[in-house]
């Protein structure tokens, strides 16, 4: 009689330990994306124009900001608009580039800045970031 209630009463336990385990480790796998999203989600956003201006004769493409300072793991998002001129947007590093071959009309890149360091970004039209279409990118650890 005893052992007809014991056994059973066992096994009871026995799913009832597993369900509480199983439940714990749903539980933690479903934690830990949230978390890992969290961390990548400090959005940096910066906002430029690129053109040219004559000095001296002489064309002298840019971009409006000269300087751009995220930290490491940022999603960093930048906004270009090309107000004069042909011209468009690189960053070798970190496989960014962007046509931004029409006027006034606002391109958006966006990436992770999973190294830190220092890093040019620039004009690839011919001539251009030799005549200053370049600016820094600076990601620090
Ligand atoms: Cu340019």
């Amino acid at each position: 009689m005893n052992k007809k209630i014991i056994i059973p009463a066992i096994i009871i336990g026995i799913f009832a330990v597993a369900a509480v385990i199983a439940f714990n480790k749903t539980d933690q796998t479903a934690e830990n994306p949230v978390v890992a999203e969290n961390k990548e989600s400090t959005v940096k956003e910066f906002t430029m124009t690129s053109f040219y201006e004559i000095v001296d004769d002489q064309p002298k493409p840019q971009y409006s900001l000269k300087e751009i300072n995220v930290n490491k793991g940022d999603l960093v998002r930048i906004k270009i608009t090309v107000t004069k001129g042909m011209h468009d947007f690189k960053i070798d590093e970190f496989n960014v580039f962007a046509d931004t071959k029409e006027l006034n009309k606002e391109y958006v890149v966006e990436f992770v800045a999973d190294k830190a360091g220092e890093f040019i970004y620039y004009c690839t039209k011919p001539g251009h970031r030799a005549n200053g279409h370049w600016g820094t990118l600076i990601v620090t650890e």
